[in-house]
């Protein structure tokens, strides 16, 4: 099936619009990429020529458009049945999406403190005690789902839940944020993804910086 547009943000920043990304990339699901990229001093005013929330990443399915990583990847799932995006069992899928919603709508102060940088040199970066807190939650989240599973994803296999985690991996990582067991394990995983190191690498050649984010 074609006819799927994804409209993305900067690889090297946009860690919403990486998400759907990666789920795309990684199910084999044709479509096509268009990059309108961060445009900080007029606050990226034209997103809302095709953005009703002037915020990426959107998905054009032909002339229906849906917005927001979440409702993205759940429209693909919906789409793609065959594809099994989410865990085939009820009560897996269950966790699978608690853990992603946690995701889209928490650990805020994470995001805030370690902006998503694909580019940027690795150095360490003290966390507030909120940002700690969201970061052991993020592990424990993980350690679960990798000691049910047996990994190297959070439910065995490539799921939804890991795009929606994904973003963390690189915050982790460029600010060296933690080196325990559980995130080695799984940082090990989905930096091998072949999406993953595509995205990496167009991130880190991109031209632009967006100062704002530049921690
Ligand atoms: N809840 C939204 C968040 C989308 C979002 O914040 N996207 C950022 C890029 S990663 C954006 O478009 N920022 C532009 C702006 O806020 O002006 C989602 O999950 O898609």
């Amino acid at each position: 099936m074609s006819g799927l547009e994804l409209i993305i943000a900067n690889k090297k920043y946009s860690s919403w619009s990486m998400r759907p990304w990666l789920v795309l990339k990684t199910f084999e699901i044709e479509f096509m990429e268009t990059l309108s990229e961060f445009d900080i001093p007029n606050n990226s005013a034209h997103f809302i020529e095709f953005s009703p929330t002037k915020k990426v990443p959107v998905l054009k399915h032909e002339d229906f458009t849906v917005w927001d990583s979440l409702a993205i990847v759940e429209y693909l799932a919906e789409l793609f049945p065959e594809k099994n995006l989410w865990p085939e069992d009820r009560e897996q899928r269950a966790h699978a999406r608690a853990i992603s919603c946690e995701m889209h709508s928490g650990f805020l102060a994470l995001r805030d403190e370690c902006p998503m940088n694909m580019a940027r040199e690795v150095s360490p970066l003290a966390l507030s005690p909120e940002g700690k807190r969201d970061l052991a939650r993020v592990e424990s989240i993980w350690a679960t789902c990798l000691d049910q599973s047996g990994g190297p994803f959070l439910f065995g296999r490539f799921t939804i839940a890991d795009a929606m985690f994904a973003p963390v991996i690189n915050r982790i990582e460029k600010y060296r944020l933690s080196s325990s067991a559980t995130v080695e394990q799984y940082t090990t995983a989905i930096k091998t993804l072949p999406a993953w190191q595509e995205w990496e690498d167009a991130g880190k050649a991109e031209p632009w910086i967006c100062e704002n984010v530049e921690v």
